[in-house]
């Protein structure tokens, strides 16, 4: 059932039903689209895309990469063979996203995106995470995908503080969803109890009441 929203602010919150009773699971009603942040596995999503925080490469590696290669199969790989060949021959910028489709996954579509590597914060490590997001969500509109679910992209090997990232992927996904309306769900699935807590309290702080 939609949440039924006071113009932007927060809905309903859920125990999510596993895991530790603390990993509490909320909705919020940002523009037109429901945005969920809940404890979980990206590749268990039953959106119509999950993000990929892929590497340069396109041709796997650790962490979420490497939990979407492995149960997406094959098929995945192959496309971002293609994609290399013929886009991106040495490699996808950092802050560039693109589609292939999901495999054997749940999700129809995987959306692979590479995010900066944190040098410190001074080396344009913010606007290469706002783009992550930013293209992300454009290439969904291009594909006509109506829901989304993203990882914290750069937070794992990639070393970004958690509590520095939250703030940039929740408001570009606000940003995202307020110039695509056609995105009708954006979930931010995080791995841990811990990057739950950091992703909520922004959240809350931003969009609850
Ligand atoms: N579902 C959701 N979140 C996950 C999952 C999962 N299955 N597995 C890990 N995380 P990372 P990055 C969390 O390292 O920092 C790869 O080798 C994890 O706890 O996956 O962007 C690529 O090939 C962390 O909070 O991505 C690149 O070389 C977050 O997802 C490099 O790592 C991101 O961690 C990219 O590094």
């Amino acid at each position: 059932m939609p949440p039924s929203g006071d113009g932007g602010k927060s809905l309903r919150r859920m125990r999510s039903g596993w895991g530790d009773p603390l990993d509490e699971a909320a909705a919020y009603l940002v523009s037109k689209a429901t945005v969920r942040v809940l404890r979980g596995d990206i590749t268990d999503q039953d959106t119509d895309a999950i993000v990929n925080a892929a590497n340069s490469s396109l041709l796997g590696g650790g962490g979420v990469d490497g939990a979407i290669h492995a149960r997406g199969g094959p098929a995945i790989l192959a496309e971002c063979r293609s994609l290399r060949e013929a886009r991106w021959p040495r490699g996808m910028p950092p802050g560039e996203a693109a589609a292939t489709s999901g495999g054997r996954l749940r999700a129809r579509y995987v959306i692979h995106t590479v995010g900066p590597v944190w040098q410190g914060g001074g080396a344009g490590e913010e606007e290469i995470l706002r783009r992550c997001y930013r293209r992300s969500l454009e290439v969904a509109e291009e594909h006509g995908i109506g829901s989304v679910a993203f990882p914290s992209i750069s937070t794992g090997a990639y070393g970004y503080p958690i509590d520095r990232a939250g703030p940039v992927a929740i408001a570009t996904v606000e940003e995202g969803v307020a110039r695509h309306p056609s995105i009708r769900e954006v979930r931010f699935v995080l791995f841990s109890s811990f990057d739950l807590a950091a992703y909520s309290t922004i959240a809350k702080a931003r969009w609850g009441r």
